[in-house]
C-alpha cells in the first residue's frame, strides 16, 4: 500500500516537496527492524523478557529506543495485561494518582486464562488468542513494532469488515467504520461536533464484536495523543501511532459485550452514584441576562405545567466572564441568593458553571493562586498566559499539591451556602484545556483585545415592567435592570517524560483538527508541578479537574452526593463525575447522532451519566425537532436542554407541540425515575450498562451490530425514536424476542426484522418492553422528584415467551454519600406467580399498588407490528416493599 502511495501523492501534488517528505517517512517506517526477544521468564502467571532493537535504528519520528522491556500477567481469568516500556522507565506513564491501576497482583495461572499470550522472539511479535475457540484476537505481526522517542507505532491484523466501537470521543457512527478511517485522540474545543474529527475526550478502548464467535476488548492505558488508522489496505487492520507513552494494553476477554463491558469496568473503576434529583429534568442556556431572566424561566415552566427539576446558569453570571465573581448588575448577590432560596423553598435546584481560565488580572481568585503557586508554568518558569472568556488568562495546575486546597476554598468562600452562591452541583467546561489564543500566544493581552474578550456585557434594557408569577415583590425587576422577554505524584523521577524531546512540534502529526498539538490549549512544553510535561499530560487536564472539582464539592458539603458535568473526560472519569456531549446543533443528525454519543459513554466507557444538549446547542432548533428531542433526551441519563448564545429560545414552553410532548416525556421518565436509578445503583456496583446498544441483548444476532438509532433505556426498554425530519414514519429493528408496547400493553413479536410505524405523532416515542423483564413504575409521575419519592409503585410484568419474567428496584435516600439503610428488591415471575425478595434495609410505607400482567396473544403476525388489543390483566396490590412476599395472579 504504502508504495502504491507514494506515486499517486506525486502525480496528484505536482508539489516535490510534500511527495518526498511522503516518500521519506514512508521508507524510514518501512525500514524499521523491529525488536528481538531475549532472556524469556515464563512464571506461568507472569511472563518477562528483554527486547532489543533488532537491526540499525529507522529512527523515522525520533530516535529507537534499543532496549525495552516486556511484561506479561495474566491478572484475572479473563485479563491479560501486556506492557512493553523502556529498559531505563524515564518514558511517561500516566501516574497511579490520576488512573489507579486495577489489582492484578493475584495473578492466575495461564491455563486458567480465557486468553493465551503467544509470542515470536525475532521480529518480536505477539498474538492475543481466545483460548476456548483458539481464534486470534490481537496480532502484531501485521507490521514491525516501532518505540521511538516521539512516536510508537503497533498494528494488529483483523479479521474483514469487523465490528468495532469505542475508541472517543467521536460523533461517527457508534459502529466503527473499518476504511481508510483515522480516530485521533486529543482532546479539544470541538464546537459543532464535526465528524472524523478529536473531540472532548480521550478513550482508548475497543470492542471487538464477534458475533456468535465472542466480543473481547483492548485498552491501551496511555494519555498520549494518538492517530488509531484502521483500514483493510493490506489485511484489515488496527494500527496505533502514538506521539509518546509506553505500550500498556489490557486484553479483556468477554465473551460477551456485556462481560466486556464488567470487565472494562473493573480496570477503570465503577462508576459513582448520583443523586436520585440528578435524573430530574434540567433547564439550561448560554445568554440569560440576568437574575430576572433565569427567574423568568423558572417561573415559566412553573405556569406551563412542565416539571423543572434544575436551572442552571451559564458563564453570564460572572463579572466580565471571571470565575469565582457575580456581575454585580445583572446578578447580584441578594438577588442570586434569593432566587436560589425560592428554588431550594420550590424543591428544585441550582447549577452554575465553573472554568478552569482565571483572568490574569487583581482579584482574588488569580492572587490567590500566585500566592500558592498554583498555575501552569512555561519553560522559562514563568506563569503562562493564553486568552480565553475574561481575556489573559492563566490555568490551575493540577499536579501541584497546593491545588486542591486552593480550589476547596474559592468553592468554600463563593459557594458558601449562607453568604455566596448555594449552588447544588457543578458544571466544568473548557477544560480539555481550552485556550483562544493561538500558538505561541506571545501577546495575550492584544489577542484578547482584538477577539473582543472579555466582551461587552449586554446593554441595558428598560424592564418590560412585567411581574415574574411566582417570585416574591421584591424580587420583580426594578430600573435599570434588564430582562428576556418571556416566550422567546510521582517523586522518584521515574516515567516522568524521555528528556530531550521536541515537545512542541513531534515529527509525527497526529491528525489533530485544531492544527499542531499546542494550538488553542496550554501549550505541550509547560512542566506540571513534579517534572511532567503538558506534552503528556493534556489528555488527563479535564479528569484532574473534575477529581478535583468533585473533593471540592465535598469538602462544602461533605454528606451529599456531588454531582458534577464535564466537558473533557479521560478513561475513569466515570468514577468520579457525569459529561455532556459539548456543542452539538440543532440539527436532525446532531439528533441522531446523540445516541452514539450516549452509547459511547454509558455502554462502552463507564461514563454513564451523560447527555447531549436537548433541542441542540448550535443553531435554530424547530417545533418538530424539539418534540422529538424531548422525548429521546427523556431517556438519556442526563437530560437537560441546553442552548448557544446566539439561538433563537428552545424552552420546552415556546411551543405547543414540545409543552406536550415533553409533558408526555416528562411523566414517563418520571415515572421510570426508580428503575433507571436501579440501573445506575447496578452499573456503579457491576459496570453492568444503564443503557444498552442492541447487540449487548443480542450479540449473535449480526443485524443488530451497526443500529445506533435504537437502543435499550435500562436492560428492558427499547427506545427507538423517529429519526427523519418531520417524518412521522420509523422503520425499527425486532429482534427475535417478545416485545410489548410500553403505552398500549400490546403485544409485538419481534422477528429478528425491521418493521415500519407510521403515524408516530410528535408527541410520543416508540417504546418496547422486552419480554422476560419486570419494571417498578411509579404509580403517578409528579412534578419534582421530592414529590415523586412520595407515591406507590406500580409493576409492568412483560412475560418472555415461556411465561417468565424478572426485574428489580433498588432503594435508598437519594442524595447522602453514605447510605446505611438500602434494598435491593427482587422480583421474579413464573407462570402465575410472584416473588418478591432480595435485601430490605430502607425503611418505607409506600408500596407497590398494583400489578400488571403483560402477555396475552400477540396478533397476526403478518407484517410484524399489531395494532391489536392490549392484553394485559391488572391485579391491585398492596405490595410491602419492607419484606419478602409471594403472590398467585
Ligand atoms: O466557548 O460557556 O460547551 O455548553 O454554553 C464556549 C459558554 C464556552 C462551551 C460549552 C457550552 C457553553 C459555552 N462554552
Amino acid at each position: 500500500m504504502r508504495f502504491s502511495t507514494a506515486p499517486v501523492l506525486l502525480g496528484l501534488a505536482g508539489s516535490s516537496c510534500a511527495s518526498a517528505i511522503a516518500r521519506r517517512q514512508a521508507n524510514s517506517l518501512e525500514s524499521c527492524p523491529g525488536y528481538a526477544a531475549s532472556n524469556v521468564k515464563d512464571e506461568g502467571a507472569r511472563l518477562t523478557a528483554d527486547l532489543s532493537l533488532a537491526g540499525t535504528a529507522c529512527n523515522a519520528y525520533g530516535e529507537d529506543l534499543t532496549n525495552l522491556k516486556l511484561e506479561v500477567e495474566y491478572q484475572t481469568e479473563n485479563r491479560l495485561h501486556v506492557k512493553i516500556y523502556d529498559a531505563d522507565e524515564q518514558v511517561y506513564q500516566v501516574p497511579e494518582s490520576v488512573f489507579p491501576r486495577p489489582d492484578g497482583s493475584e495473578g492466575c495461572e495461564a491455563d486458567h486464562s480465557a486468553l493465551a499470550f503467544q509470542w515470536t522472539e525475532t521480529p518480536f511479535s505477539f498474538r492475543v488468542v481466545r483460548r476456548s475457540t483458539n481464534e486470534t484476537l490481537f496480532d502484531t505481526s501485521a507490521a514491525s513494532l516501532v518505540f521511538e522517542s516521539q512516536y510508537l507505532r503497533v498494528r494488529t491484523s483483523l479479521p474483514d469488515a469487523p465490528h468495532l466501537y469505542g475508541l472517543g470521543e467521536h460523533t461517527d457512527p457508534f459502529q466503527l467504520n473499518t476504511t481508510n478511517y483515522t480516530r485521533t485522540l486529543w482532546n479539544r474545543d470541538a464546537y459543532g461536533v464535526p465528524g472524523g474529527t478529536n473531540l472532548y475526550g480521550h478513550h482508548p478502548i475497543y470492542f471487538d464484536h464477534r458475533g456468535a464467535n465472542g466480543t473481547h476488548g483492548v485498552f491501551l492505558l496511555s494519555s498520549s495523543g494518538m492517530d488509531i488508522k484502521i483500514d483493510d489496505t493490506d489485511g484489515q487492520f488496527l494500527e496505533y501511532n502514538a506521539l509518546g507513552g509506553i505500550l500498556d494494553f489490557y486484553f479483556i476477554a468477554g465473551p460477551t459485550p456485556k462481560d466486556v463491558a464488567v470487565q472494562y469496568s473493573e480496570i477503570v473503576g465503577k462508576p459513582v452514584m448520583q443523586p436520585y434529583w440528578g435524573f430530574g429534568f434540567h433547564q439550561c442556556r448560554y445568554g440569560y441576562r440576568d437574575v430576572y431572566a433565569v427567574a423568568e424561566v423558572v417561573a415559566n415552566y412553573s405556569a406551563a405545567g412542565i416539571p423543572l427539576e434544575t436551572m442552571w446558569t451559564d458563564i453570564d453570571y460572572m463579572e466580565l466572564r471571571r470565575v469565582f465573581t457575580l456581575d454585580p448588575e445583572r446578578f447580584p448577590l441578594d438577588k442570586v441568593r434569593e432566587l436560589v432560596s425560592y428554588l431550594h423553598e420550590h424543591q428544585q435546584h441550582y447549577v452554575v458553571m465553573v472554568d478552569p481560565a482565571t483572568w490574569r488580572g487583581d482579584y482574588e481568585a488569580y492572587n490567590e493562586g500566585v500566592s500558592r503557586d498554583i498555575f501552569q508554568k512555561t519553560p522559562d518558569g514563568k506563569i503562562y498566559v493564553g486568552a480565553v472568556w475574561p481575556g489573559p488568562t492563566v490555568f490551575p495546575d493540577w499536579f501541584h499539591p497546593s491545588t486542591q486546597g486552593y480550589w476547596d476554598d474559592q468553592f468554600l468562600k463563593f459557594f458558601d451556602a449562607d453568604k455566596g452562591v448555594d449552588i447544588d452541583a457543578l458544571w466544568i467546561d473548557m477544560n480539555e484545556a481550552a485556550n483562544f489564543c493561538p500558538y505561541p500566544c506571545s501577546d495575550p493581552d492584544a489577542y484578547a483585545n482584538k477577539s473582543g474578550n472579555p466582551p461587552k456585557p449586554p446593554p441595558v434594557r428598560e424592564n418590560s415592567g412585567r411581574p415574574i408569577a411566582g417570585f416574591p415583590e421584591d424580587f420583580q425587576p426594578t430600573g435599570t435592570s434588564q430582562r428576556l422577554l418571556a416566550r422567546q505524584e510521582n517523586s522518584t523521577g521515574q516515567w516522568l517524560g524521555l528528556p530531550g524531546r521536541d515537545l512542541i512540534n513531534p515529527e509525527y502529526k497526529i491528525q489533530n483538527a485544531a492544527g499542531s498539538i499546542s494550538n488553542l490549549t496550554a501549550p505541550t512544553d509547560i512542566e506540571n508541578y513534579g517534572g511532567t510535561h503538558q506534552y503528556d499530560t493534556h489528555n488527563l487536564y479535564g479528569t484532574m479537574m473534575s477529581i478535583a472539582s468533585r473533593q471540592a464539592l465535598l469538602a462544602r458539603r461533605p454528606e451529599r452526593r456531588p454531582l458534577v458535568i464535564t466537558r473533557s473526560t479521560y478513561a475513569g472519569a466515570g468514577s468520579h463525575v457525569g459529561k455532556w456531549l459539548g456543542d452539538n446543533l440543532s440539527t436532525w443528525h446532531h439528533y441522531r447522532n446523540s445516541i452514539s454519543g450516549i452509547l459511547q459513554f454509558a455502554s462502552i466507557f463507564q461514563i454513564p451519566m451523560v447527555g447531549a444538549d436537548v433541542c441542540g446547542f448550535g443553531d435554530n432548533t424547530t417545533e418538530t425537532l424539539c418534540s422529538r428531542w424531548a422525548w429521546l433526551g427523556a431517556f438519556y441519563p442526563f437530560y437537560r436542554n441546553h442552548n448557544g448564545f446566539d439561538s433563537i429560545a428552545q424552552e420546552f414552553y415556546m411551543w405547543p407541540t414540545v409543552t406536550e410532548a415533553s409533558k408526555n416525556a416528562l411523566s414517563t421518565r418520571y415515572r421510570l425515575l426508580d428503575y433507571i436509578y436501579t440501573a445506575l445503583h447496578k452499573q456503579s456496583e457491576t459496570g453492568l450498562p444503564l443503557l444498552n446498544p442492541l447487540f449487548f441483548h443480542y450479540p449473535e444476532d449480526l443485524a443488530t451490530a451497526p443500529i445506533d438509532v435504537q437502543f435499550f433505556f435500562g436492560d428492558a426498554l427499547l427506545v427507538s425514536p423517529v429519526t427523519e425530519e418531520n417524518s412521522t414514519d420509523v422503520s425499527i429493528y425486532l429482534p427475535k424476542d417478545t416485545f410489548y408496547d410500553f403505552f398500549t400493553h400490546e403485544r409485538v413479536d419481534g422477528n429478528g426484522e425491521w418493521v415500519n410505524l407510521t403515524d408516530v405523532a410528535f408527541t410520543t416515542i416508540p417504546l418496547h418492553i422486552r419480554g422476560g423483564s419486570i419494571i417498578p413504575l411509579r404509580a403517578e409521575a409528579a412534578n419534582t422528584t421530592t414529590e415523586l419519592r412520595k407515591k406507590d409503585f406500580v409493576l409492568y410484568v412483560a412475560v418472555n415467551s415461556t411465561g417468565q419474567a424478572e426485574g428489580s428496584l433498588y432503594l435508598d435516600e437519594g442524595d447522602a454519600v453514605d447510605q446505611p439503610e438500602t434494598s435491593l428488591i427482587s422480583f421474579t415471575y413464573d407462570n402465575g406467580k410472584l416473588n418478591v425478595g432480595g435485601e430490605f434495609g430502607y425503611a418505607t410505607d409506600l408500596v407497590i399498588k398494583e400489578v400488571t400482567v403483560l402477555g396475552g396473544e400477540a396478533g397476526n403476525s403478518t407484517g410484524g407490528y399489531q395494532t391489536k388489543e392490549a392484553a394485559s390483566r391488572t391485579f391491585n396490590g398492596p405490595i410491602s416493599l419492607s419484606e419478602a412476599s409471594t403472590h398467585s395472579f
